[in-house]
């Protein structure tokens, strides 16, 4: 039995990836998180005791850090700071979890010699124009506009530079957009979709026409899954499926399956600095490592995110009001 060490397991995308790894092998889970207002036991309720732990602790800890790493066969690395308007208005969480978090755990897979997974976004390769007919690759250079995607494109290169100097086994993925559910609601597609179940419009930054790569964040965990256990040591692999939406299409679609007009949502101020498109070309995990995404229909996801929501109201609406709070003092 394997066992693997989990950051960031009770945020989105860690805790789907968990639920996705108990369902799919024999691995005991550990979960280490901070439980910052992104992350919550509630994600991980439903979970058997007795293959899954969560230890609440913060990966900058480096004495709790190299204990946990010690005793586990492998770690996957989600935690992290991951919205980027919180890291225009206050970066520096970003800078202690994203880089210093990500240091401290190479130093203890360094010391105990634990295979590592790194999740990271595409966000590190910048934005591209709406009519470039370029894709984001393994080889596209790194070009970071934010502090949140500047501080995900330095914890890469951290890792990558503990592989060549240390011979640590670490793989990165980077990963398009993620939808899903156990979302938080400060995120776009939750955001609007709460908006909607609350009979309220949809908000969207400047003229809508950028354009995100969407993935459903099960199609994400597979293909990390994948890379964890057949990924050649020091690679990179892209993970996307081919989603590519400009925001007023995916606020359209929302707004459709509520029964509303496709126009019907307001227009806030502009994100600063607002990437303009992003867009994956993930043929080397599909070609080198056998992965294909399951969720080819975003209409069918969608439907189904939307039944998450409305029957899980009890997780999202305390985050609510606060979410909106702090959006309204953006003027967001
Ligand atoms: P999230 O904000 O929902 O969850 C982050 C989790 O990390 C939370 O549970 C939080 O409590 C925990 N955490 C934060 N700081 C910590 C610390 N110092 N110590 C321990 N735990 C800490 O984020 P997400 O959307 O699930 O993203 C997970 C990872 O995937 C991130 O690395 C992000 O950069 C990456 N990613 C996200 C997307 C996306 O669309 N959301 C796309 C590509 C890559
Ligand atoms: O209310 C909104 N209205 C709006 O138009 C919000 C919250 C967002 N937006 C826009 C901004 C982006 O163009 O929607 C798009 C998506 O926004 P976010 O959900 O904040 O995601 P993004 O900034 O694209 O980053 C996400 O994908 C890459 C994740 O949050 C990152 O963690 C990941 O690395």
């Amino acid at each position: 039995m394997r066992t693997v060490l989990v950051t960031g397991g009770a945020g989105f995308i860690g805790s789907n990836f968990v639920r996705h790894l108990l369902a799919h092998t024999d691995d005991h889970v550990t979960v280490l998180d901070k439980l910052t207002y992104a992350g919550s036991r509630q994600s991980l309720a439903d979970l058997p005791e007795t293959r899954f732990e969560l230890v609440v602790g913060d990966i900058v800890d480096a004495h709790l850090v190299d204990q946990l790493v010690g005793e586990h066969d492998a770690v996957v690395h989600f935690a992290a700071e991951s919205h980027n308007d919180n890291s225009l208005a206050s970066p520096r969480s970003f800078v202690d979890t994203n880089l210093v978090g990500t240091f401290t755990l190479l130093e203890a897979v360094r010391k105990h010699d634990v295979r590592f997974h790194h999740i990271s976004t595409d966000e590190v390769y910048g934005d591209l124009d709406l009519d470039d007919p370029a894709r984001f690759t393994e080889t596209t250079p790194y070009n970071p506009s934010s502090p949140y995607s500047a501080t995900k494109a330095g914890s890469d290169l951290l890792v990558a530079a503990w592989v060549r100097s240390f011979g640590v086994r670490a793989t990165i993925s980077n990963c398009s957009n993620n939808y899903g559910p156990f979302q938080h609601v400060e995120k776009f597609i939750p955001r609007q979709i709460t908006q909607l179940i609350d009979g309220l419009k949809p908000h969207v930054y400047g003229d809508g026409r950028n354009v995100r790569d969407w993935i459903h964040v099960d199609d994400h965990s597979g293909a990390v899954m994948t890379i964890l256990d057949k990924g050649v040591m020091g690679e990179t692999y892209l993970i996307g499926a081919d989603g590519e939406m400009s925001n007023r299409e995916v606020v359209a679609e929302l707004l459709t399956a509520f029964g509303r007009e496709p126009e019907d949502y307001e227009t806030v101020t502009d994100r600063a600095g607002h990437d303009l498109r992003y867009a994956i070309d993930s043929s080397k995990l599909r070609r080198e490592l056998g992965w294909a995404p399951k969720y080819a229909d975003f209409s069918a996801g969608i439907a189904s995110t939307i039944e998450w929501y409305r029957e899980n109201e009890s997780w999202w609406r305390p985050s609510k009001s606060a979410t909106e709070a702090m959006y309204g003092r953006q003027g967001k």
